[in-house]
């Protein structure tokens, strides 16, 4: 074996660049064309290829030096230099904004330095080198998903390690649909502030049901003028008992009816996809808001309680949540959701479903409405109502069938008796 010095080649017209990544260190073997440092002009940043395969005997460049071309990076304790067919087939650079010069073909000087982007099809826009992108590829990840930890922004061989960690565990969105990650300190003033512990389960939670569910929303509106009525009749006596009696109690005992009625919307999809779990009990949780991020606690046997006591449970399940108090007890074991937006408006919206459950109910803000009734119209209270389900699980015609019964059941709360 000899020893040979690798220098840096001819960088075209940059000059004074620096050593921003290195690559490789004393005693690592390395094949020719690996890449032994990183240099970095303020125009592009580039790779230097090894020439030889061998052992790295010394780098004798440090992170932060300026270095120029001729300047020596590392000594090799060479077993084979690069064939000419090696050198010949060496890609011409690509800089990221203004290229380095082609390099002269000069055997005695290693091939020409490589662009960080080498305009690979997947990530071709983020700032990592070739042999980093080499690694990301030979382990699947796509490198729009990854954070880069080096200077500006640049992706180092630990961020795609660190990113397959966290897959590993679970955490990562799946490279094939990570959203680029963007420098927005580029186009103004920012700061990031950390997702609390639940908004971040939170999301994790939404994300896996928006990528599993496949999800349709069906609306509709519930004429809840008696209803809304009858509630408010009963105002004296929600004092006397200290309950505040809102529309939700009412919603959720008529959902858990219309549960009875229909059993697969009261369900879970087995594992393989090959089976319904038909749950028979009617545990229906409720999304509530907190300081800290949406939780879901869950009202256990709802069919068997009456609006009273669901109202109370619901203020009672609400304060804990509030005051992050409830246990994994009261926020397991649901099999349907209600998600209230009432208070603070709108017509409609999308509720992502619970997973794994197959269905959730979001309900709007009541209005009152002229509607028509076969002779005048007449003003009444329509409370919007969209229901998401899974639609591996059922199908239109049962999420429409659903939907109408239970506006029948919140427009004349009687049936509930029946
Ligand atoms: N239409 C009109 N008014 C409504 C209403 C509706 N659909 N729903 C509630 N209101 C009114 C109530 O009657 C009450 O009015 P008063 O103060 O005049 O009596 C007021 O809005 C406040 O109600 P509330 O929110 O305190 O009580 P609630 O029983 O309706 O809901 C709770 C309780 C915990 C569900 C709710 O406070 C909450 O956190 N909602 C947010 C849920 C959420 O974030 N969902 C989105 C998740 S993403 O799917």
């Amino acid at each position: 074996m000899t020893a040979r010095e690798v220098v840096i080649p001819d960088i075209g017209d940059a000059e004074d660049v620096e050593v921003i990544e290195l690559c490789v260190g004393p005693g690592d073997s390395i094949e020719v064309d690996g890449a032994l440092i990183v240099i970095e002009s303020d125009k592009a940043s580039m790779e230097v290829p090894s020439p030889f395969a061998g052992t790295v005997a010394e780098i004798r460049v440090e992170l932060g030096d300026v270095v120029n071309s001729g300047h020596v990076v590392a000594v090799l304790e060479v077993t084979r230099e690069a064939s000419s067919d090696e050198a010949a087939t060496e890609p011409p650079p690509a800089a990221e904004s203004v290229p380095p010069k082609p390099p002269p073909a000069a055997p005695a000087e290693p091939p020409a330095p490589r662009s960080q982007v080498d305009g690979a099809a997947d990530g071709a826009s983020v700032y990592a080198g070739p042999a980093v992108r080499r690694l990301a590829r030979e382990l699947g990840v796509g490198l729009d998903g990854v954070r880069g930890s080096g200077p500006r922004g640049r992706i180092l061989k630990d961020d795609v390690k660190a990113f397959v960690k966290t897959a590993m565990a679970g955490g990562a969105t799946p490279a094939s649909t990570a959203l680029p990650a963007i420098d927005f300190s580029k186009f103004g003033p920012v700061e990031e502030v950390p997702l609390t512990r639940i908004r971040n389960r939170g999301a994790r939670n939404l994300h896996r049901s928006w990528l599993n569910v496949v999800h349709v929303t069906q609306h509709d509106e519930a004429d809840v003028t008696d209803l809304d009525g009858f509630r408010r009749s009963l105002a004296d006596q929600a004092q006397a008992r200290g309950v505040k009696l809102t529309l939700l109690p009412f919603v959720v005992k008529a959902c858990a009816e219309n549960l009875g009625a229909f059993p697969r919307f009261c369900a879970s999809l087995n594992p393989a996809v090959d089976g319904l779990i038909l749950k028979h009990y009617r545990h229906i949780g409720f999304a509530v808001d907190t300081d800290d991020g949406l939780v879901v606690p869950v009202l256990r046997d709802v069919d068997r309680k009456g609006v009273w006591a669901l109202a109370a449970e619901i203020a009672e399940l609400s304060e804990l949540a509030r005051n992050g108090r409830l246990t994994p007890d009261q926020l397991s074991g649901g099999c349907f959701t209600v998600s209230s937006l009432g208070r603070q408006g709108g017509t409609g919206f999308t509720p992502i479903v619970n997973a794994p459950e197959v269905a959730i109910l979001g309900v709007g803000r009541l209005d009152t409405k002229p509607r028509w009734n076969g002779a005048a119209f007449e003003p009444r209270a329509m409370l919007p109502l969209s229901l998401s389900y899974d639609h591996r699980a059922l199908n239109g015609v049962e999420g429409g069938n659903f939907v109408v019964a239970l506006t029948r059941l919140l427009g004349d709360i009687r049936r509930l008796v029946l």
